[in-house]
């Protein structure tokens, strides 16, 4: 059996909400590389542009859609424009997100929900929007880009930890509900990543010296650092692919070990 050909994406179209940089992009593009038709949405045309310009600078064609993904009427419109244009959506993988790093009693009821909107009303939006497409196909592929807050909460993230916790289970409910139609609903979980969205957890100190939080997630991760958005290429092809046909419901950790470790003793 020609195992390889199962993690090809050949003829496959692929939504990645939020890739004009950082994580979608690096899915993104791993998903081009391993042939796919890749589509991503970003809330600015501004945004759009400059996605679509580096993903041609890295090699790849892509189609670009300005949609803010809390958007109901925007996603569908969104959704039914892909299909039309491009094809029907084999691949969903949910990136777009959004943290506020606030003390939950100093945080406002409206600042919560808005990470609540973005990171776990939206994933519910824009899979209930794809799920009917894939189901007529007769497979299809969602993945919700959940986090170490999937399952660990830690001071100042109270609505991202909520919000990823609940993706968690969103993801098990899509998979308990559609995995008779053949659609695989999993989660990929990053580790600490260097990304925007973490850039100032690693800005250098007046001093010189790294960020304390640069240090603690040193001292946390087994593989003494800090994720690239190129290490999540690999594990999202393969729960992009027909490789994981049977893999349903699952929330693969790419963390370099943080989940498995209690942390380095303090020197
Ligand atoms: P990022 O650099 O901040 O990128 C987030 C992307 O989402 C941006 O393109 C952003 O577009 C887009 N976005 C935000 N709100 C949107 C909306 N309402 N509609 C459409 N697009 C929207 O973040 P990242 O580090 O690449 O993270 C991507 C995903 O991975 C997020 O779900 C994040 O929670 C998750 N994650 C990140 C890490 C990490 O360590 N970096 C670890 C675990 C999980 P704009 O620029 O227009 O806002
Ligand atoms: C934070 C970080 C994390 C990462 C990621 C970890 O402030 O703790 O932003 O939340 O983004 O989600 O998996």
């Amino acid at each position: 059996m020609d195992i390889a050909s199962k993690f090809s994406l050949d003829g496959k179209v692929a939504l990645v909400t939020g890739a004009s940089y950082g994580i979608g992009f690096a899915i993104a593009s791993a998903y081009a590389s391993c042939g796919a038709t890749i589509v991503f949405n970003d809330i600015k045309q501004e945004l759009v542009d400059k996605g679509i310009a580096a993903y041609k600078e890295a090699g790849y064609t892509a189609y670009g859609y300005v949609c803010d993904v809390t958007n109901e009427d925007q996603v569908n419109a969104m959704v039914a424009q892909i299909e039309k244009e491009v094809g029907v959506i084999d691949v969903l993988v949910n990136n777009a997100g959004i943290i506020k790093r606030i003390p939950m009693c100093d945080m406002t009821a409206a600042e919560f929900r808005q990470v609540i909107d973005v990171d776990l009303n939206a994933p519910f939006i824009v899979s209930k929007a794809v799920i009917p497409s894939m189901i007529k196909k007769g497979h299809g592929k969602i993945i919700n880009v959940c986090s170490m807050m999937s399952e660990l909460g830690r001071e100042t993230v109270s609505a991202y930890a909520a919000a990823k916790g609940g993706l968690k289970m969103l993801t098990r409910n899509i998979c308990s509900e559609y995995g008779e139609f053949n659609i695989q609903c999993n989660g990929i979980g990053p580790g600490y990543i260097a990304t925007p969205q973490t850039a100032p957890l690693r800005e250098l100190q007046a001093d010189g010296t790294r960020h304390p939080f640069d240090q603690f997630i040193i001292a946390k991760t087994p593989a003494a650092r800090w994720g690239e958005a190129e290490d999540l290429m690999g594990p999202a092809v393969f729960l992009a692919s027909d490789a994981s046909d049977f893999v349903n419901g699952h929330i693969l950790y790419v963390d370099g070990g943080i989940l498995a470790y209690i942390g380095k003793q303090p020197q």
